[in-house]
């Protein structure tokens, strides 16, 4: 299993997308032009009314898989315990109403990453406690993605998170823009996780490269 360390590098720019997210260019484009561009991890998260179904979703799946393969960049699930497994992703990330972390924690064993949705330092607890391996915050800012998302918190809890010595990695999402990432890092997150300022930017290479910059990976 990948230390902790190195987990923290993969998550400073995790990329989460389904094929609703895209925006200019068709999905997998998306996918592969912000892998090309440098993102660190991808999440598949194909959630909302146009998700894809059947046959479909699994073709969409399979490709981006294998194009996170092609770029060496580790490749998430979202939600899908049985999917992630099927595909041998390398990771999986549930929220708080999916399945239960614990539950998938026990199924996986250390063959897979574990990433859990927290709203709260409590949250953030109970996700240590049943084997997270990163937590993502949010949401930073009031966001389009996701139709049931509770209200924007910020830096607060990354950073109360950070003052209690927490020891997971962080992540923050919901609304993340390449100008919100000093404040996220100097918090104590290790990285950014982002849907729509890269999936619909005009230009996902130019999205991706300053969130790099500003990450001091540019
Ligand atoms: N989870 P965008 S916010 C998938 O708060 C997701 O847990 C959130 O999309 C949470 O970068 C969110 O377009 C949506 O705002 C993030």
């Amino acid at each position: 299993m990948i230390s902790n360390r190195d987990l923290r590098d993969v998550l400073s720019l995790y990329f989460v997308m389904g094929s609703p997210d895209a925006g200019s260019h068709a999905p997998l484009e998306t996918i592969r032009i912000a892998l090309q561009a440098g993102i660190t991890c991808f999440q598949w998260r194909e959630k909302g009314e146009r998700a894809l179904t059947g046959n479909e979703r699994l073709d969409f799946a399979y490709a981006a898989r294998q194009l996170c393969r092609d770029y060496q960049v580790p490749f998430f699930v979202d939600d899908d315990l049985a999917l992630a497994i099927q595909l041998k992703a390398d990771g999986i990330h549930v929220g708080q109403k999916d399945e239960q972390a614990r539950r998938v924690r026990q199924k996986i064993g250390n063959t897979m990453w574990l990433g859990v949705s927290a709203h709260s330092t409590e949250e953030a607890e109970k996700a240590l406690h049943d084997g997270a391996d990163y937590i993502g915050v949010g949401p930073y800012k009031p966001t389009q993605s996701k139709s049931d998302a509770e209200a924007p918190i910020g830096d607060s809890i990354i950073r109360q998170l950070s003052d209690a010595k927490f020891p997971l990695p962080m992540v923050a999402i919901g609304g993340v823009t390449p100008d919100d990432v000093p404040d996220i890092c100097s918090a104590g997150a290790s990285g950014v996780a982002v849907i729509s300022a890269i999936s619909k930017a005009e230009d996902p290479t130019a999205a991706v490269k300053c969130f790099l910059t500003k990450l001091g990976k540019g």
